[in-house]
């Protein structure tokens, strides 16, 4: 369903995940009283709830977008989708500031957050735990294995994602072609690219059953090509990467936003001024 409501940036089209329910925190805090649960105000708020008003989520199309996108539809939690276009550089919107302190996107705003209070997340990383605990979902919650996921989900935001974006950048983006750059990132990213090819030589998913680890990297995985990589050089890689495409909510996810690209689309290369804005830090506010 596609709505259009206000949001913080001056491109205001909405989307809105079918929800069931929409009534206020006070229904949810007396079913819970009727159940009698001795639960602590905070505790209560990480558990999924009979009634979850919808999240606003924050996004543009991209790697670290889609990780959110597709968890929120794994979970199917309710969402109301505020496109934020880092191609005309709404990101360094004053009201977007407040939301996501580093200018980028993905950003949550969940009006049920811990102790029944609004909570705003920045940081996709951030963002996946927090659904994770939220449903009970994709992030188990045994110590030994909430580790494992710990691992791979932190390899990922630290390693494959900076390094697949510098790829990116340096091979398609840049305003010159800079050979030493081009091929630090993307042999870089081939040899991330093959330390997951290792790992899933004798298992299914990068950290014991699908979780947020997997759906973090299979979102920059998806611009494969775009950072120079051939996944037929990585059989494991591309078994796994296929096994999570066929997967119904990964597809909804990586298909939200997708027409914001070809209506929206601000080609960065050819925008002086919001090139200056978005690479060159010392312009930014
Ligand atoms: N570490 C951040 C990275 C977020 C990020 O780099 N987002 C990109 C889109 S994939 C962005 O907002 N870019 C806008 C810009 O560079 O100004 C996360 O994992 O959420």
């Amino acid at each position: 369903m596609v709505k259009a409501k206000a949001g913080v940036t001056s491109a205001s089209t909405t989307r809105v995940r079918t929800q069931t329910a929409t009534k206020p925190n006070s229904s949810a805090k007396a079913a819970s009283s009727k159940t009698g649960a001795a639960v602590s105000a905070d505790s209560s708020a990480l558990k999924p709830k009979a009634i979850q008003r919808p999240i606003d989520f924050y996004y543009w199309p991209t790697p670290n977008g889609w990780k959110i996108s597709i968890m929120l539809e794994e979970c199917e939690l309710p969402y109301v989708m505020r496109p934020v276009n880092i191609g005309k550089g709404e990101q360094f919107e004053p009201g977007f500031l407040k939301i996501s302190p580093n200018n980028r996107v993905p950003a949550i705003v969940d009006p049920d957050g811990p102790g029944d209070k609004p909570i705003t997340i920045f940081e996709s990383g951030a963002i996946l735990q927090y659904f994770g605990r939220k449903t009970s979902k994709f992030y188990p919650e045994k110590e030994r294995e909430r580790v494992d996921v710990d691992q791979w989900l932190f390899w990922q935001v630290g390693g494959i994602g900076p390094m697949a974006g510098q790829a990116n950048h340096f091979r398609h983006y840049a305003p010159e072609q800079i050979k030493y750059a081009i091929d630090r990132f993307t042999n870089e990213v081939r040899r991330l690219y093959g330390v997951m090819n290792r790992r899933l030589e004798d298992r299914e998913y990068l950290a014991g059953k699908y979780s947020i680890a997997d759906i973090a990297s299979w979102a920059w995985v998806v611009s494969h090509q775009l950072q120079g990589q051939n996944l037929d050089e990585f059989p494991n890689l591309k078994a796994w990467y296929d096994r999570i495409a066929a997967r119904p909510a990964v597809q909804k996810g990586h298909a939200v936003g997708r027409e914001l690209r070809q209506t929206q689309h601000v080609d960065l290369r050819s925008n002086v001024e919001v090139r200056r804005k978005n690479f060159n830090p010392r312009m930014r506010p």
